[in-house]
């Protein structure tokens, strides 16, 4: 594993997963990825873990998809990548999956954190669709997750604009389950896997499954609407301008097309 650190006993029965590319905000490559679909899918089948914690490190939970590797693709490439596929693996992890957010949470990594089960945030996170900022808009589930927890008027307003909001407004809106001080988010986290590690794995499993059921018999249709619109921002200029702007480290300028 390159990008990502694996602990399977963090704490009894509670294993640790930590994005692991620092320099580049954990951004979230093809690699890492399919590293943290592999770990993910070994955990579910060890025995000895019953709950799993994901986080990243002070700075970046992750500040969204790869860019720089996105950057140069078509609409057709993104469609034969089939980056989603990896992702639709991690959604059917079936023990319970704990985000320890601190700092950046953008984009695919906002995503990310949303994919869990549940989110302790540290005082620094923040929590952000900015997609819309480089000429595309959110591809895993962003669109549908966050409108879900946050209502349509402040989802709205977050994926158009791309702006921001603290971990105490996640908070206040039910996006995450608590915030507590930086140095306590992670330890905050293994209490709450560590409590849910105590009970039947078998109730555990299927509660989750029960709870994610309540979200998800009209998710899938939303989740294929919106890939699709994603991979269609690929044919656009505005892609090709948004990415190419902030490789550059310049203001993109969008026509519309
Ligand atoms: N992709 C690639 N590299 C990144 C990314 C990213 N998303 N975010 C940061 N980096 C890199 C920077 O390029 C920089 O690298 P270098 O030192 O080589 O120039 C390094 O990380 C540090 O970043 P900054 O210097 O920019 O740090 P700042 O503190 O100045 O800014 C920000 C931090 C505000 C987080 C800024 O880095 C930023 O705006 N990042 C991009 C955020 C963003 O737009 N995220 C959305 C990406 S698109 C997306 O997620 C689509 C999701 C749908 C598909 C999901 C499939 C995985």
């Amino acid at each position: 594993m390159e990008f990502i650190l694996v602990t399977q006993q963090a704490r009894p029965h509670v294993a640790l997963i930590q994005l692991n590319r620092p320099k580049e905000l954990n951004a979230l490559n093809l690699q890492l990825m399919a590293e943290l679909r592999d770990a993910l899918k070994e955990l579910d089948q060890n025995e000895e873990v019953r709950a799993i914690v994901l986080t990243g490190n002070e700075r970046a939970f992750a500040a969204g998809a790869d860019i720089k590797q996105m950057a140069g693709k078509t609409a057709i490439d993104m469609l034969h990548i089939d980056q989603f596929s990896t992702w639709d693996q991690i959604k059917k992890t079936k023990k319970p999956l704990i985000a320890a957010v601190s700092g950046f949470a953008l984009g695919g990594g906002c995503e990310l954190a949303m994919t869990c089960d549940m989110i302790i945030a540290s005082e620094t996170a923040q929590f952000g669709q900015p997609e819309i900022k480089i000429g595309v808009m959110p591809g895993a589930g962003g669109t549908q997750r966050l409108t879900r927890a946050l209502g349509k008027a402040r989802a709205m307003e977050m994926v158009l604009t791309g702006k921001s909001i603290s971990a105490r407004e996640a908070e206040k809106h039910g996006l995450v389950n608590r915030v507590v001080p930086v140095e306590l988010h992670l330890e905050e986290a293994f209490k709450l896997a560590g409590e849910i590690a105590q009970l039947s794995p078998v109730a555990v499993k299927l509660a989750k499954e029960s709870v994610n059921r309540a979200f998800e018999a009209h998710l899938e249709e939303g989740l294929h609407f919106e890939r699709k619109n994603f991979y269609l921002t690929f044919a656009s200029e505005d892609q090709t301008e948004g990415m190419a702007a902030f490789v550059e480290k310049r203001q993109p300028v969008f026509k519309g097309r």
